[in-house]
């Protein structure tokens, strides 16, 4: 990350919680946006969720879709602006959960988009239910036992299942450390270079704290992702130029 955020992030207003991984993630897309020479034709479509809070603290140009309808609405704007760069950006409740439909058939037809999952294995928005992606024996709100794997399955795991896709590009990044944001600015101005070239569907799924949800400090948050979501979700870039990896 650069030092200083691009301008259009420092309105001074931000609702993230303290220790939220949502801004940093935002803010890698938006420097990737003016580095690469983006910024004024960058629409960024966000989900009802977590995400929204950016439309209050970032002047550009936003279309807030419905709960899990993040993909279809980036679609059509995309259709109809061919030469903006429309980027869809949305929690894994919302592309896993009630958007799987949309996330698979806009794979299946490598629409010409730029996808972010921001997976925190959690519903943040609505206080911290179970998603998709929340790991065995996790306690969540709607799961205060622990996610119980042979009443819910396995957390879901994207790269398992768009690896057999003909998709443009797949990732995973991470937030919780300076080196993995790095590494996931990269996959995300990867996803933005495949767009802009017509390559097709680009997915970057980002593990994300939720220090809230996860009823833990900022810093105890950062431990939990090194120490365990890690070790379930593996990182790296496994799909380039449509090739598997
Ligand atoms: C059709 C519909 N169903 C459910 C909701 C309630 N709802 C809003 S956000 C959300 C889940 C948010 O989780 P996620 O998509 O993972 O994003 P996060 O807030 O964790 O970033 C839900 C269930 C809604 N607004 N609309
Ligand atoms: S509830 Fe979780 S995902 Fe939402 S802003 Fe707070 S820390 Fe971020």
């Amino acid at each position: 990350m650069n030092l200083k955020a691009p301008e259009f992030m420092m309105n001074g207003k931000t609702s993230f919680c303290p220790g939220c991984g949502h801004g940093i993630i935002g803010r890698t897309l938006f420097e990737n946006a003016v580095e690469m020479g983006y910024e004024e034709k960058l629409i960024t479509v966000v989900d009802v969720a977590c995400c929204s809070l950016f439309m209050y603290s970032t002047d550009c140009d936003f279309v807030g879709a419905a709960h899990g309808r993040v993909l279809p609405t980036a679609i059509g704007v995309k259709r109809s602006r061919k030469d903006n760069l429309v980027v869809a950006y949305h929690g894994d409740g919302a592309a896993y959960s009630i958007g799987m439909a949309h996330t698979m058939w806009s794979a299946i037809r490598n629409e010409n988009i730029t996808v972010i999952v921001v997976n925190n294995q959690v519903f943040g928005m609505t206080g911290g239910q179970m998603a998709p992606t929340t790991l065995n024996g996790q306690k969540t709100t709607s799961t205060p036992l622990g996610r119980d794997i042979n009443l819910s399955g396995s957390p879901f795991d994207v790269t398992k299942v768009l690896k057999s896709f003909d998709i443009a590009y797949l990732a995973r990044g991470s937030v919780d450390s300076p080196a993995e944001i790095s590494k996931t600015k990269k996959y995300i101005a990867n996803g933005i270079k495949n767009q802009m070239e017509g390559k097709g569907f680009s997915l970057i799924e980002v593990l994300s704290p939720c220090p809230t949800n996860w009823n833990v400090t900022p810093l105890d948050a950062i431990k939990h992702m090194n120490e365990t979501v890690k070790n379930v979700f593996a990182l790296g870039e496994f799909i380039k130029d449509g090739v598997v990896l």
